[in-house]
């Protein structure tokens, strides 16, 4: 059937398919689409057709070009089984009723409350969108589940820690490295902060997501979207990885045992397919202990298949890694001090939970529950939640900014991807009692679209980019204000502008990330694969330009992972 809906149908089909549309019933921000619409690892990962003798027929041919779709565009949004995430659920009992030419009307032409118009936007065709319309009626492909055998046929010991430098081989100032993701090369780039120079480029997993440091700062940890950890040793005379190994199909966050006794020991990882986090031996990657996070929900408890694991942090107070499960709104404090009796105390804080920092005491972990318009404050002494603050539409903090404000003392800060705003929080219970844990302040950046803020202990600069934000002066540039006189406002740097770059690429400016003297602030300007991408470096006290950094193998840069600061957990 040709799609040539009269006027009135398609007003018609559009208000009947509100109940699909993305989860927040307001209208979304386009960018905050198109952020979680990421391709997912999963696409290639082949998985068998369930047909649905009620559905519409597909062919084997259609069914595969269906799911490759889905899990490039859909997934993101409406979840890996479908049973919705940040965007509705899309399973046969919900869809079969409403039928094929239905559902292709609300493809093709998108929804106002946030469902791209996928065929009148030119990314999907007629035909395409008839394919995408029968296949969310079948049953949703299952994707392997990924176990231990599975785990140990991918781990690899590259170099034995028997066989490694007994002290640092290099003259590096290995506290000074920045890893930089290469988000479409498959890389890092080690970067040497004190000369600005590439130290290595070094191999990883499909589109890198993080790096964490090691507690005594040796080791730096890089996860893939495809689950792949790789495992670099900065001793060595160039600093290349030492172990690796899968622990899924898809995943987002590493990190590495920070307590006292505990440093170096163990790693680990979460994530996104199966719904699982892995214990891992510190030194050589091993995986010990696999566990799943599939649990009921916070709100309403009901049982939910796939939730995703977002951000992990290793706890300075306690042998305890805190493990944020996006779908449950669930943090659990895993004590690791025997990884085969693992004892973990839930928390429910609040749905889609996704990034987060300390507070500058460390003692409370300040996560966004994105979807939910909420930043959770989890004590990590008490191993309690301590509040649940109402913030702007959808914060995005990457790990906040901590800094002291005049009047309500110590705050942590979030920018957001839904709003021009930043929240502040007060963080100190004792001597600022009544600002702490409520949103104390809001204050107006340049635009929505915001993914990371950053300042330092010792700058009086905070930094908030606005990465996704629709207009390109907004996205190519970031607001800085200073924090001792909030109210007088942000200046804009012009960073892509000062990257001087060759063409004519996306150049969104992304990610804030300060040196190791602090008097330093880098950010990536990021285009597509083929075009020229840069790090800029600006001066802190003078908010100057200060370097570009170009390679023609800086393809792609977006976050970028300090050692020191990471490895102490300074922003
Ligand atoms: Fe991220 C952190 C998930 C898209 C750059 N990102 C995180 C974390 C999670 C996450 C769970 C926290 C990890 C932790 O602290 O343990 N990111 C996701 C997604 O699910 C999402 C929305 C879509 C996807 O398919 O991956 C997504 N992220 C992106 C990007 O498109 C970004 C901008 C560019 C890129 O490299 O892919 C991006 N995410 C980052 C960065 C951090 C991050 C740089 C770490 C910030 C920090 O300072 O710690």
């Amino acid at each position: 059937m040709k799609l040539r809906p009269s006027p009135l149908m398609l007003a018609a089909a559009l208000l009947a398919a509100a109940p699909f549309a993305l989860q927040a019933q307001e209208k979304k921000d386009p960018g905050d689409v198109k952020y979680h619409a990421a391709p997912s690892a999963l696409t290639d990962v082949p998985m068998v057709q369930s047909t649905n003798p009620k559905a519409p027929p597909m062919t084997q041919a259609e069914f595969d070009v269906a799911r490759k779709i889905y899990f490039e565009r859909c997934a993101g949004c409406h979840g890996v089984l479908r049973k919705g995430a940040t965007g509705k659920a899309l399973t046969p009992d919900l869809t079969l009723g409403k039928g094929t030419d239905y559902l292709k009307i609300f493809i093709a032409y998108g929804s106002p409350a946030g469902m791209p118009n996928w065929q009148t936007s030119g990314d999907m065709s007629e035909k395409e969108v008839d394919i995408m319309a029968r296949y969310i009626q079948h049953e949703p492909p299952m994707p392997p589940e990924f176990g231990m055998e599975d785990m140990k046929k991918t781990w690899k010991v590259i170099v034995p820690p028997a066989q490694r430098p007994k002290k640092k081989m290099n003259n590096y100032n290995i506290a000074n490295i920045f890893s930089t993701t290469l988000r479409d090369t498959g890389e890092v780039a080690l970067i040497d902060g004190d000369t600005k120079k590439i130290i290595n480029i070094v191999k990883t997993g499909y589109a890198v997501h993080i790096s964490r440091t090691s507690a005594s700062g040796r080791y730096l940890y890089v996860i893939g979207r495809d689950a792949k950890i790789n495992m670099i040793d900065l001793w060595m005379e160039k600093p290349d990885n030492v172990a690796e190994v899968r622990v899924g199909l898809e995943a987002r966050s590493v990190e590495t045992s920070k307590y006292k006794g505990y440093e170096d020991k163990l790693a680990i990882a979460g994530s996104y397919w199966p719904p699982q986090y892995t214990i891992m031996k510190g030194d050589t990657l091993e995986p010990m202990q696999i566990v799943s996070t599939r649990g009921n929900t916070v709100d309403k408890q009901e049982y939910h298949p796939e939730p995703r694991v977002a951000s992990i942090v290793a706890s300075h107070f306690k042998p305890e890694f805190v493990v944020n499960v996006k779908e449950t709104g669930q943090t659990l404090l895993v004590d690791y001090s025997n990884v085969n009796a693992l004892k973990t105390t839930t928390i429910g804080t609040a749905r889609f939970l996704h990034d987060g920092g300390f507070d500058s005491t460390k003692r409370y972990f300040m996560v966004a529950a994105n979807q939910s318009n909420k930043i959770a404050a989890v004590d990590m002494k008490d191993g309690k939640l301590t509040a649940l603050i109402d913030v702007g539409k959808i914060p995005h903090p990457g790990r906040g900014a901590n800094f002291v404000h005049p009047k309500f003392g110590p705050v942590w800060s979030t920018g957001h991807l839904g709003d021009e705003t930043i929240s502040l929080i007060g963080t100190d219970p004792i001597k600022h009692k009544q600002y702490a844990f409520k949103q104390v302040a809001s204050i107006k950046g340049q635009g929505g679209g915001s993914l990371f803020i950053k300042t330092h202990p010792k700058s009086s600069n905070l930094y908030v980019d606005t990465t996704l934000n629709p207009d390109p002066k907004i996205s190519q540039s970031v607001a800085v204000f200073d924090i001792k006189n909030l109210d007088k406002g942000y200046v804009v740097l012009p960073i892509a502008e000062w990257a001087g770059l060759k063409d004519d690429g996306a150049k969104r400016v992304v990610q804030p990330e300060y040196n190791l003297a602090g008097d330093e602030v880098w950010f990536s300007v990021w285009s597509a694969k083929n075009k020229e991408s840069a790090v800029v470096v600006v001066d802190d006290k003078t908010r100057k330009l200060k370097a570009v950094i170009k390679d023609p193998r800086l393809i792609t840069p977006t976050g970028k992972f300090n050692v020191n600061n990471t490895q102490k957990d300074v922003y």
